[in-house]
């Protein structure tokens, strides 16, 4: 079984920007590695090997457009205790692309959370609250969206890139 989710993972400049938002604010909880920081598609759980099957070659027919989302709020999240970037889409290709996911999930009867989609890239993890802090907006551009692994280690969560599908257009 492998806990996946689906992402958008960062080019080097912008995971460098989220990572100094993030040191900026680092006595406020415990920093997500640099390495690790992405935004949440979809977040799928554990499945075997033949559903992931399927959900790979299910994610290959998505047509998708360049996604473009524009973070210029930073949020504390009570109930899971973290610090976020939350973002606004600048078109309708980001959430266009999590709803295909989402059906493609409920066909192979997967239970996706149901709220409203908020993108958002968590920065530190048990935070107690939000200290001010003055920051860039973080226009986070991607032409391709990929499937990720998440495994828990003795040093920590390690994300690793399955596959990663880049749009036509
Ligand atoms: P987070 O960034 O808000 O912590 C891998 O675990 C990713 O999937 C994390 O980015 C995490 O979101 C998200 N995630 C983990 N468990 C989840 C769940 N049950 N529902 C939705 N998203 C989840």
């Amino acid at each position: 079984m492998k806990r996946l989710f689906f992402a958008l993972w960062p080019v080097p400049e912008i995971r460098a920007r989220c990572a100094a938002v993030s040191a900026a604010l680092k006595t406020a909880g415990r920093p997500v590695q640099a390495d690790n920081l992405h935004v949440t598609l979809v977040f799928i759980g554990s499945v075997d090997e033949t559903v992931e099957a399927k959900l790979i070659e299910a994610a290959g027919t998505v047509d998708f457009a360049k996604i473009s989302i524009r973070f210029d709020a930073l949020d504390y999240w009570r109930r899971p205790q973290i610090i976020c970037l939350t973002g606004k889409p600048e078109d309708t290709a980001a959430t266009s692309l999590v709803d295909a996911l989402n059906r493609i999930a409920a066909a192979l009867e997967i239970r996706t959370d149901d709220r409203p989609y908020q993108a958002h890239v968590t920065l530190l993890r048990k935070a107690k609250a939000l200290p001010p802090l003055a920051f860039e907006p973080i226009v986070w551009q991607s032409g391709a969206f990929c499937l990720v692994e998440s495994r828990s280690t003795p040093e920590g969560v390690v994300y690793r890139v399955l596959k990663t599908w880049q749009t036509p257009t």
